[in-house]
């Protein structure tokens, strides 16, 4: 007899992976996370957590149909949690049809692999708030009208309306949460905060001297990873699959956030930031703006951890990084 619930997580080893993954082990979940490459993926984030060998982890291309489906069929899992696929807007500039294939292909081989199994399994989808486009002050929820601007939200916004075609046509039980920006210590450096806050603590060190960055001006909601895990594993909870809007509710500007770094940090960001022309994007999300009331009358989600304390999070966990380093 089965007692407790199998989750499958695509893309284990990113950030939400990792910080999912946790959430289901202490949930006492059997976790079974995929990656593309075993043998080349280090699984930092998952050793970071100290979770690495509490998860099952598979070599799996959610490109190859045939592959999707065996695995499905060999773990049965209660809840499938796809996180997988290129995340960074700005790279998919560079690399359209990757961005559009790893978010849009995997999703769809996912859908059918669920439809043709004809089993109750529940999939969550990792849909955007970059598939809004430009927000107002009154903020985006979930009725409001997707306008992509980049690669990478076109692409999400596919997958989103992937999920609502299976949802109406096969009555399949499938949540998009679409999530605002989402920080921790395990977000790559190839992402903004990360790189300020690793930039400032360099040049707070005497290592760095300069810190390069695009765009300033834009305008986030930055929360809490951990915090936004919780909330696709309640979408899973639902009797009624919905999609959800995921965010703190506030708004910053990038040059409020990296001001907030560097005061943190007793530095003036004046005396070493650089504007760097390279690293704008053709086109660009300026204001980015949630209404999380469905999220919270709902699901009873809301965020605990504002800007200022995921910076702070942010730091000290950035130090013990360094620490660690210097120790070995
Ligand atoms: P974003 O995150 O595009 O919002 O997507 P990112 O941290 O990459 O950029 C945030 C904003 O900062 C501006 N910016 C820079 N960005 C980066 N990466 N590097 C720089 O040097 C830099 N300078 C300025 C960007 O132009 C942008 O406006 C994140 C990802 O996690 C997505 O996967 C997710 O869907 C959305 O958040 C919600």
């Amino acid at each position: 007899m089965k007692t407790f619930k199998t989750a499958l997580i695509i893309g284990v080893s990113g950030q939400d992976g990792a910080y999912l993954s946790n959430l289901l082990i202490q949930k006492k979940y059997v976790v079974h996370g995929t990656s593309r490459d075993i043998r080349k993926n280090t699984f930092l984030s998952l050793e970071y957590l100290k979770i690495k060998k509490k998860i099952k982890v598979h070599q799996m291309n959610l490109l190859n149909f045939q592959e999707v489906k065996k695995l499905i069929e060999n773990i049965i899992p209660d809840e499938i949690y796809n996180l997988s696929g290129i995340s960074s807007v700005g790279l998919s500039f560079k690399y359209p049809k990757e961005t559009f294939e790893s978010i849009t292909i995997s999703n769809l081989n996912l859908l059918e692999a669920i439809r043709v199994s004809k089993r109750s399994i529940k999939l969550y989808n990792a849909c955007s708030s970059e598939c809004f486009g430009e927000m107002n002050e009154n903020g985006a929820n979930e009725k409001t009208p997707f306008n992509p601007l980049s690669p990478y939200s076109m692409a999400k916004a596919s997958a989103f309306w992937q999920g609502c075609v299976y949802r109406k046509s096969y009555d399949m039980f499938v949540c998009s949460g679409i999530l605002f920006n989402h920080e921790s210590p395990l977000r790559p450096k190839e992402f903004v905060t990360r790189k300020i806050i690793s930039t400032a603590l360099s040049i707070a060190n005497g290592t760095e001297k300069e810190l390069f960055l695009g765009n300033l001006s834009v305008k986030r909601d930055w929360g809490w990873a951990p915090e936004y895990v919780e909330a696709m594993w309640l979408m899973l909870q639902l009797k009624t699959p919905s999609d959800f809007v995921i965010a703190t509710g506030k708004t910053n500007s990038l040059q409020n956030f990296a001001k907030t770094v560097f005061q943190q940090l007793d530095l003036k960001l004046e005396d070493h930031i650089k504007i760097d022309n390279s690293l704008m994007r053709p086109n660009e999300l300026k204001f980015s703006k949630a209404d999380v009331s469905k999220a919270t009358n709902v699901l009873g989600w809301k965020a605990k951890t504002f800007m200022q304390d995921v910076i702070k999070k942010m730091i000290i966990a950035e130090k013990k990084i360094i620490e660690m380093k210097r120790s070995c």
